[in-house]
């Protein structure tokens, strides 16, 4: 039988990929082939922070295209996944009204503590079960109503990034499951939008859209679409189009319990459960529930990951400074370990102006020593990362009530190793490293779920794991992260420990 072929985009925060994937059932195996990828440059307009969404759609459409030249012939299907929270909003005549704003944009800060004070920080986590962003879209909405109130007021449609430019392609609107769990808005409970929440913030609730499960089909390519490409038209799969969604569909565990790490520009940290845990102590640790596919959720917690050697890349490319990801990490090995440690969720580095100095200042300010070249600030993100990893797998344990042998790290950040090293050892578990295309896997497979190739979410796993490699790495040097934990968590109480 010739195998089944589909299309995943993937977009991330820093880049975007085309994969097409190839099932061929008989054999029980996947494979892929990247076909496009592109960066994802956000856009400073003035004061604030924009993401460059038609150039998104462009890049969209030239992985169609490049399907075409590669002679891909027969694309049964294809599925958009991405970061979550951000949105546009569309004007009655379904026109984008302004640039969607970038989770980063600062102009959410101090709005989360108004919206705490109109609804109660208890009630607000009891609705949603979310963990408690100062970007979620709720307090992006409620920023927009108090400064650019013309905006909210013109909006017909609120359409999460993926529902946008699938609405583009298609020419449907639809709001997708996955997604709309992570906007604030969402109840956990009754799985709908809450409209009591969203009327007591007295924002539009006309604008949302009944939600979609994922893993149905909501389109295909629109006809003028498909004459600008010259390309058939393809059916359109809502699938789990939260990347952190899809990438947890990915994880290939045999088992039911089991911890997971989705490493990327974020680092997602938690396990599966049956239900939101929406218990006191989830509160307070400030841990999420967000919605999953097929009936799961995930109880994980957002760490800030790879973002932080991102940007100190970025500022010393800036600077004149072009060193590789992987050269910064050979430069952080031949440094001394366990020097200086940071709180990588400390508010201070969400979007600081200056990385390196920020990280520097907070280790003054901790009165520890002073990371001072390149590669030791990278050593002191990788360790503080790698021990955060363990201070919240251990109290993903506490909360799920189970016990995790190991974590499952997926995603495009397995590619440092070190850090998977480090994971390990700073856990001490085995860490599974693999497969490194988390989010796009999990959005093909759901493409084929719907498709009727695949029967489940289990048989999918199984599938992955049959088809990709997954690396083992092993604690070492106990007792000297043993006693770097200790230091870590007594200069992370100095800050916040969130
Ligand atoms: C990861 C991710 C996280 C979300 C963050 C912001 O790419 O989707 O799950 O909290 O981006 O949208």
């Amino acid at each position: 039988s010739t195998p089944s072929t589909v299309l995943a985009f993937d977009l991330g925060a820093s880049s975007g990929r085309a994969i097409v994937g190839r099932l061929d059932s008989e054999a029980g195996r996947i494979t892929i082939e990247e076909i496009h990828r592109f960066s994802n440059d956000p856009v400073q307009v003035g004061n604030h922070l924009h993401w460059d969404i038609l150039r998104l759609l462009h890049e969209l459409k030239q992985g169609i295209l490049q399907t075409k030249h590669l002679g891909y012939t027969n694309i049964e299907s294809l599925a958009i996944d991405s970061w979550a929270v951000d949105f546009g909003l569309l004007a009655a005549n379904g026109e984008l009204l302004g640039n969607p704003y970038h989770y980063r944009d600062h102009h959410t800060d101090g709005i989360m503590s108004e919206v705490m004070d109109i609804v109660g920080r208890e009630k607000l986590y009891a609705l949603t079960g979310l963990q408690f962003l100062q970007f979620n879209s709720i307090f992006q909405l409620y920023a927009l109503q108090k400064n650019n109130p013309e905006l909210l007021d013109r909006a017909a449609t609120f359409l999460m990034i993926p529902d946008l430019l699938r609405y583009f392609l298609t020419g449907e609107k639809h709001s997708e499951f996955t997604n709309a769990t992570t906007t604030q808005l969402f109840n956990a409970t009754s799985f709908t939008w809450d409209t009591e929440l969203i009327d007591q913030l007295g924002l539009p609730a006309q604008i949302f859209l009944p939600p979609v499960a994922s893993g149905t089909q909501v389109g295909s390519l629109r006809p003028a679409v498909c004459e600008e490409l010259d390309v058939p038209s393809i059916p359109v799969i809502a699938v789990g189009e939260h990347d952190t969604a899809s990438a947890v569909v990915a994880v290939p565990a045999l088992d039911d319990d089991f911890a997971f790490l989705s490493c990327g520009t974020w680092s997602l940290l938690g396990t599966e459960t049956e239900k939101p845990v929406l218990a006191e102590q989830a509160l307070a640790w400030n841990f999420t529930n967000e919605g999953g596919v097929y009936g799961t959720n995930r109880l994980l917690k957002n760490i800030m990951g790879l973002w932080l050697i991102q940007e100190c890349k970025r500022t010393w490319e800036k600077e004149g400074k072009t060193t590789s990801f992987a050269e910064l990490v050979k430069q952080a090995e031949a440094v001394k370990p366990f020097q200086f440690f940071i709180d990588p969720d400390d508010d201070m580095f969400l979007n600081p102006a200056h990385m390196p100095k920020q990280i520097q200042q907070y280790c003054r300010d901790t009165q520890q020593t002073v990371p001072q070249t390149d590669g030791e600030i990278v050593r002191c993100i990788m360790e503080s990362l790698a021990l955060k990893y363990r201070f919240i797998l251990e109290r993903t344990e506490q909360l799920s009530g189970k016990t995790y042998r190991g974590l499952h790290i997926v995603g495009g950040g397995i590619q440092n190793e070190l850090l998977c090293q480090f994971t390990a050892s700073a856990t001490q578990r085995e860490v599974w490293a693999g497969p490194v295309e988390g989010s796009a896997l999990g959005n093909l497979v759901v493409q084929w779920i719907a498709l009727g190739y695949i029967a489940n979410l289990r048989e999918a796993r199984k599938l992955i794991r049959n088809s990709f490699p997954v690396k083992t790495y092993h604690p070492q040097d106990e007792a000297g992260w043993q006693a770097a934990y200790a230091v870590f968590c007594q200069v992370a109480s100095r800050s916040t420990v969130k």
